[in-house]
């Protein structure tokens, strides 16, 4: 990327490294899929079951991409312009965000459990020139939720919606002929979208990609899942998470040739049937849905010998559930641990089962740097558990506009503090054994307790609030908010902050799903709230409670 105000690039000597080394191959989204076309039109890219059931070739993908390139560039939509896309799995996503690549314009991926409060700051803080979502999508009407945001973010001129558009614009009257040469087109060193941090601030954080980069982790993540032209890839989670997006993901199955099988949940009822009637070789999962995979596919009727991978990421997957995988299912486990930042570990397809089912696995990158530190940055022996610090050929040198945030974030020479606290084994693979950011790990859904809490401030009655996280043997973590009232205050019952909290209009992953009143918070030696004392205490309350059910 150019050194923008925007955001920090990579420095040129490190950008030539790359380059010489190979990684960076000066491809672009946009040629990329020009290029699987003409090598095979006919081949199916995407297969959408939803609705009437699509299955679009790499030829009618790259026509539709081009059409509605074509489109968007009438309507005004340029170069650099950002697009908040908020779409459910859905082949439109893919059109879109294809469309998007070729002109430049820069898809801002938001996940469709967000709402009025996520929507209107990604439009508001990107300046967004327009948003596309789908109509209605698990009952929940998105016009509705577009109509909001446009009336208070006027900027936002355009709203893309793909189905019934009511008082928005149809998707489907966007598309017009190809035009011959875009004008400006992006070079592979240039932005190709911004994707979302689970983030530890008070509000999420924008990262920036370029094609250089996301596309060395899409090729570099096929060799290490052995995604080929043949794989036929399964996007079970939210599109638009940069795990099924990248690891190795939709885009790492296009990038290869393969086949994208889109579902529109990701429960066994919608999956299994996915799996078996499209030969489903690889997938990714959180942990708690692999747990009711392993636990499903002992008693489901569909035959899911296609299966050959499953990634499981995006929270710690315990080894027990780890061991399971292999016997239910009768596919190898691939554990990962990657971020939206850059950063992706694997373990490997022949990595010995002992390793695959105890570690996080290892960087994809010979160029990927790797640091295990103290508090005071100074490195830590192979065995010994540190911060995780990171650089390498597809991790950002910072965020989208957030130069104070950056000045943290990252150390003076680049490395990204990613927050989690891991140890490296003699093999140089990875175990994340903490976090030290201040984020709940909802089974691969993050919440930034910082971003909780203010809201929970806002309520009248409230003097502090506190948001940690409290273990769960299903979800890994849910969210606990210990709460301070006013003095004087009249009571408050927890389900009215959760309900407070959801009516601010944020994704409802987001809600507190418990709340503990208390009159006063724990304190660290400086005096801060101590969040180490009230995670053991919500522990030791669910152990306890735990204990008495048996
Ligand atoms: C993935 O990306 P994000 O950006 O939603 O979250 C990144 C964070 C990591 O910093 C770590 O705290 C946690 O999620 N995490 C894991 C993990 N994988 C991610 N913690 C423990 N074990 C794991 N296997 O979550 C993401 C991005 C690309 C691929 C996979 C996951």
């Amino acid at each position: 990327m150019t050194e923008t105000t925007d955001a920090p690039g990579y420095p040129a000597e490190f950008a030539e490294r790359y380059r010489a080394a190979g990684y960076w191959r000066g491809e672009t989204f946009g040629q990329m899929l020009r290029d699987r076309a003409q090598a095979h039109p006919d081949r199916i890219a995407i297969v959408d079951p939803s609705g009437e059931g699509r299955r679009w070739t790499y030829g009618e993908l790259d026509l539709r991409a081009d059409r509605l390139a074509a489109g968007f560039l009438a309507h005004g939509i340029g170069k650099g312009d950002r697009v908040v896309v908020q779409l459910p799995n859905v082949a439109e996503f893919f059109e879109v965000v294809f469309a998007l690549f070729r002109i430049g314009a820069l898809p801002v991926f938001a996940l469709p459990a967000h709402r009025e409060t996520e929507i209107r700051h990604f439009c508001a803080f990107t300046e967004a020139a327009a948003y596309v979502i789908a109509d209605v999508s698990e009952g929940y009407d998105y016009r509705e939720l577009a109509s909001k945001v446009r009336a208070e973010v006027p900027g936002l001129k355009h709203v893309f919606v793909a189905g019934d558009p009511g008082e928005h614009t149809a998707l489907a009257a966007v598309p017009t002929e190809p035009v011959a040469v875009i004008p400006d087109a992006p070079a592979p060193h240039e932005l190709a979208f911004l994707q979302l941090s689970g983030g530890s601030t008070g509000v999420p954080k924008l990262i920036p990609r370029t094609h250089d980069d996301y596309i060395y982790s899409l090729w570099g993540s096929n060799e290490i899942c052995g995604v080929d032209e043949d794989s036929v890839y399964l996007c079970a989670l939210p599109a638009a998470h940069n795990f099924p997006l990248s690891s190795p993901g939709t885009l790492g199955a296009l990038y290869a040739g393969a086949r994208v099988v889109l579902a529109r949940r990701p429960s066994p009822d919608v999956a299994f049937p996915l799996i078996a009637a499209e030969g489903v070789t690889i997938t990714g999962l959180v942990p708690p849905l692999a747990l009711v995979w392993t636990e499903a596919a002992a008693e489901t009727p569909y035959d899911l010998s296609s299966l050959q991978v499953l990634l499981v990421g995006g929270a710690k997957f315990s080894e027990e559930a780890a061991r399971r995988v292999r016997p239910a299912l009768g596919c190898t486990l691939q554990q990962v641990f990657g971020m939206a930042e850059g950063l992706v570990n694997y373990t490997r397809l022949d990595d010995p089962e002992e390793i695959i089912v105890t570690t996080q696995g290892r960087p994809i990158s010979p160029a990927d740097e790797v640091r295990v530190v103290d508090d005071e940055d100074n490195d830590l022996p192979a065995g010994e558990t540190g911060h995780l610090l990171t650089r390498g050929p597809y991790t950002i040198r910072g965020y989208w506009r957030a130069p104070e945030h950056n000045a943290t974030a990252f150390t003076a020479d680049g490395f990204y503090r990613t927050g989690d606290v891991v140890r490296r084994t003699e093999t140089g693979h990875l175990v994340v054994e903490g976090r030290a950011k201040d984020q709940i790990n909802r089974g691969g859904e993050k919440v930034a307790a910082e971003e909780i809490e203010n809201h929970i401030l806002a309520h009248p009655a409230v003097h502090d609030a506190a948001v940690v996280s409290m273990p769960d043997a299903y979800l890994g973590e849910r969210t606990c908010a210990y709460v301070v009232l006013r003095e004087g205050a009249a009571p408050v019952k927890s389900i009215a902050i959760k309900k407070f909290v959801r009516e601010r209009g944020l994704a409802a992953f987001k809600v507190p799903d418990r709340v503990e009143f208390v009159t006063e918070f724990p304190q660290t030696g400086i005096g801060k709230v101590s969040k180490k004392d009230l995670r053991a205490a919500i522990a030791a309350q669910v152990a306890a409670a735990a204990a008495a059910q048996r």
